[in-house]
């Protein structure tokens, strides 16, 4: 018989370059939220993808990024111990602009991170489809004075394109060892933590502006009964005048956000949803050490 693979990759990079999505679509299902705004990621994420005898265990990340905020600092500080444990990073970056000649300078800086590990990251150039192929020849070329990268890999996660190609040169990469997961397991994290997730891909996408970095969601209850799961979910903003924006004119924006998250519960677990959202103001969450351990994020 084969011998088995078996490895952690790191997924990493700025904010926003598309890691989630990447994860998303290499594992089949949706399981990390992904947002058009920067900083949607919040906790590391595991996306277990088996074939035949190689294990492959993705650790999604927060976009890496400097900020003064506690809940920002603990967001990095996962990223980074990701950077150090993972058999194999992949470095996700967007093409280098056609009017410019240097790489984003928050690219530099993880590179600068990596270290002597850059021999073991794969940098992989995303959104390919959105420019022309002259630029994806150019952003290689530019960035391959930062290596020596194991490979550099154009990919849109978007559009899926080379990422079939991706996943088979990853596979060359991972070492000999017997699975962690079961082979059709595909996360590690709870059903309850997607349900919460999904609420606030929801406040992402509907709310406006900054709101959406005050918001936290937790799961209070998670009945199942044969026909129908009954859940119930708290959404922590840190003011007042928040708790307003988020309920809306005669309850119509937590409505909206509760209706597009039940449809995406109910197709997770697929099964009939009733989901009831409670605003509660939680005064400044995001920088007390003790509801962000609560609250998952320690
Ligand atoms: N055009 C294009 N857009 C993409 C591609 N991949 C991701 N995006 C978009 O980029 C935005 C950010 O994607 P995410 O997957 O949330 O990015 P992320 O790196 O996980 O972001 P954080 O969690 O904030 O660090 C979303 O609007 C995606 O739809 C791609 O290949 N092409
Ligand atoms: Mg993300």
């Amino acid at each position: 018989m084969q011998e088995q693979q078996c490895g952690f990759i790191g997924l990493i990079g700025r904010p926003n370059v598309g890691k989630s999505t990447l994860l998303n679509q290499i594992i089949g299902q949706k399981i990390s939220i992904t947002a058009h705004r920067p900083q949607t990621t919040r906790n590391r994420i595991l996306g277990i993808k088996t074939i035949d005898q190689c294990q492959m265990i993705f650790i999604d990340t927060p976009g890496l990024h400097t900020s003064e905020k506690l809940l920002n600092q603990r967001i990095v500080n996962y990223a980074l111990q990701t950077l150090q444990e993972a058999d194999l990073n992949l470095l996700l970056v967007e093409p280098v602009s056609p009017n410019k000649d240097k790489i984003h300078k928050e690219d530099a800086e993880i590179i600068k991170h990596i270290g002597h590990k850059v021999s073991q990251t794969i940098l992989v150039i995303n959104k390919m489809d959105d420019v022309e192929p002259e630029v994806v020849l150019r952003s290689i070329s530019i960035f391959n004075q930062w290596g020596p990268f194991a490979e550099i890999v154009p990919i849109s996660a978007l559009k899926t394109t080379n990422v079939e190609h991706l996943i088979e040169t990853l596979q060359g990469y991972i070492p000999r060892g017997t699975f962690y997961f079961e082979n059709d397991q595909i996360t590690d994290v709870s059903e309850r933590f997607l349900v919460s997730e999904f609420v606030r891909e929801e406040l992402f996408r509907i709310l406006q502006q900054e709101l959406p970095y005050s918001v936290a969601v937790e799961v209070n209850s998670f009945e199942e009964t044969p026909n129908l799961i009954k859940i119930h979910c708290q959404i922590h903003v840190e003011r007042n005048s928040q708790k307003g924006i988020v309920i809306g004119k005669n309850g119509k924006v937590l409505k909206q956000i509760g209706s597009a998250a039940r449809r995406k519960i109910e197709y997770l677990l697929g099964n009939k949803v009733f989901l009831s959202l409670h605003v509660n103001v939680l005064k400044k969450w995001s920088s007390n050490p003790q509801y962000l351990d609560s609250l998952g994020l320690s």
